[in-house]
């Protein structure tokens, strides 16, 4: 018997038409993320799907252990379309919960472990959520308490599911040892798959609803385009539940050919190098501020031969620094520009050196649309910088529970105004310029951060450079450089008498110089690792 699809209140549909058009033409499939993945290991039973701290499952152990978990799920009382919040570390145990709860139609609310109560008790308050699954200490902080805490104000949270810190453990055993469910539609493809996390550039983060259709398409654009195949070990150092880990081509990429997924804790090179040594991982997916400590570190003496790829994306990656990747690493860079509301784009495995050093990619379908365009909401030439708008069979029509957003955020014909300003060129490759609110705008003189930060990361001293608007009353806004040295050595040389004249040999603009710069020894990061400006701004 068909399941028909779930209606969630809160989620802004996709008009029928454009379900009806996607379907025809072969961007959604009819398939759910559990099947995808057990279509696979039907083909390779005894491949290794996952490795992760001392365990290795095979797809047959991996599906074997998500109908066991399952069952010990529904016996929760777990149901189709109730909600969950999923807030645990790089571990396998993550993987088996989210197919668990897909398997049983239900819908993880996907946190990064960074998250404290401020963010938990959001997503628990406004998804209305029955369970929360965490482990029980985190970077210092005891989250089993925080747990206990939130199950006693929160009458709809029936149950706290605590692991160990590093994962697995006596609840998860436990679980485990009510049998076992058999493999079943219990879902529509149509159904929402999961709330995912905005990355709070604004705030306190955003909800956004991705159906199995969506991140389907997602994950097999991802995989045609990056050449994800059964030989690929990519290790997974990104916070396994962001967009990047997931499905671009993160894990379920990997699963839909039968490739294998090494887990790392996080991407710093001690936690990764000796992995990639290890299991001879061939690919990997960082952030910006993650690769120039690859490029930066002293690690170096472990064999990374087996690495062919570098992906990366998330934030801005500066010219000076995609031209070290090839020569410095002996592996392809991989650039790619998205968001968790859907599109992302990347560079194809062919593309000129030229292109892939300065372009985040383009778009692999004509599916994806996008308008590109300035203030007054007329398209721009190739070349000319305007703002991104996007729509398409990736892409969400709003967030959850959230119609003031939406009402911002997305146009009346479901475009997402993503924020970012990119330039488009003849061919259609985007190269982003920088986010809208983060451009500076000096008297009048309007500044790139980007731009800077890229001069500065010439400079041998610099590690990273971070540039932000500080608010001035005779401008309005005064230009402001964080700057992090290689070493302590470097640090006396990076004032603004010394760099400035630095800046302007490379050919920048006086209005565009620093007003200000300050030598730190880090900056702030986002949950997921990406430098935040938001934090930066509020320091002044
Ligand atoms: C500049 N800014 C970028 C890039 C993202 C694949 C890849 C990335 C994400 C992601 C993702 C950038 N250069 N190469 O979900 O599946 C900034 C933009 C964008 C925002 C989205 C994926 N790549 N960005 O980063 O939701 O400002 O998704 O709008 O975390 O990151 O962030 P997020």
């Amino acid at each position: 018997m068909a399941i028909q699809p779930l209606t969630l209140d809160g989620v802004v549909p996709y008009p029928p038409d454009t379900v009806a058009e996607y379907l025809a033409k072969g961007y959604w499939h009819d398939q759910t993320l559990p099947e995808l993945l057990f279509a696979t290991a039907r083909r390779y039973p005894d491949k290794l799907a996952v490795i992760d701290r001392d365990t290795q499952l095979t797809y047959a152990q991996l599906t074997d252990e998500i109908l066991r978990l399952a069952a010990g799920l529904k016996e929760r009382g777990l149901r189709r379309g109730e909600r969950v919040v999923v807030h645990l570390p790089n571990t396998y145990e993550y993987i088996v919960f989210v197919f668990a709860l897909w398997e049983l139609g239900v819908v993880p609310v996907v946190a990064p472990i960074a998250h404290r109560r401020a963010e938990i008790e959001h997503f628990i308050d406004i998804a209305s959520a029955r369970a929360y699954i965490t482990v029980a200490s985190d970077a210092g902080t005891d989250l089993a308490a925080m747990a206990a805490d939130l199950k006693d104000r929160w009458p709809h949270l029936e149950h706290t599911l605590v692991l160990d810190p590093a994962g697995g453990g006596a609840e998860y055993d436990a679980l485990l040892s009510k049998g076992s469910l058999v493999h079943a539609r219990r879902c529509n493809p149509q159904d929402v798959a999961l709330l995912q996390i905005s990355g709070g550039t604004t705030g306190i983060p955003k909800l956004m609803p991705h159906t199995h259709h969506t991140y389907g398409y997602a994950l097999r654009r991802s995989v045609a385009e990056r050449g994800i195949t059964e030989r690929t070990v990519h290790l997974l150092v990104m916070p396994i539940c962001h967009s990047m880990s997931t499905r671009s081509p993160g894990f379920l990429g990997a699963f839909s050919v039968g490739a294998t997924v090494v887990i790392a804790p996080n991407g710093s090179p001690d936690a990764a190098f000796p992995l990639i040594e290890r299991h001879r991982a061939n690919r990997v997916t960082l952030v910006p501020p993650i690769l120039l400590a690859w490029l930066n570190s002293s690690l170096r003496t472990y064999d990374l031969s087996s690495l062919e790829v570098i992906m990366c994306g998330g934030a801005k990656l500066s010219e000076e620094v995609a031209r070290r990747v090839e020569p410095e690493f002996g592996v392809q860079l991989s650039q790619s520009f998205g968001m968790g509301e859907g599109l992302v784009v990347s560079n194809p495995a062919d593309v000129d050196r030229a292109t892939s050093v300065r372009y985040q990619g383009r778009p692999a379908s004509e599916a994806d649309e996008i308008q590109v365009i300035d203030d007054e909401g007329e398209d721009v030439p190739p070349g000319e910088p305007g703002h991104l708008l996007t729509r398409g069979p990736s892409v969400i029509r709003g967030y959850y529970r959230n119609p003031e957003q939406n009402a911002l955020a997305f146009t009346a014909d479901g475009f997402y105004r993503t924020g970012d300003i990119v330039e488009r060129d003849e061919r259609g490759f985007i190269r982003v310029v920088g986010r809208s609110k983060d451009q500076i705008n000096r008297g009048g003189d309007k500044i790139a951060p980007e731009e800077l930060e890229n001069a500065f990361l010439a400079h041998d001293g610099i590690h990273n450079a971070s540039v932000i608007g500080v608010d001035d009353e005779a401008l309005g806004e005064r230009i402001k450089a964080y700057l992090i040295p290689r070493s302590p050595e470097h640090a006396t040389e990076l004032t603004l008498a010394k760099l400035r004249p630095f800046l302007r040999e490379r050919g920048l603009a006086t209005f565009k110089l620093p007003d200000f710069v300050e030598v730190v020894d880090e900056f702030p990061y986002t949950a997921v690792g990406k430098v935040s400006k938001r934090l930066q701004r509020e320091q002044n």
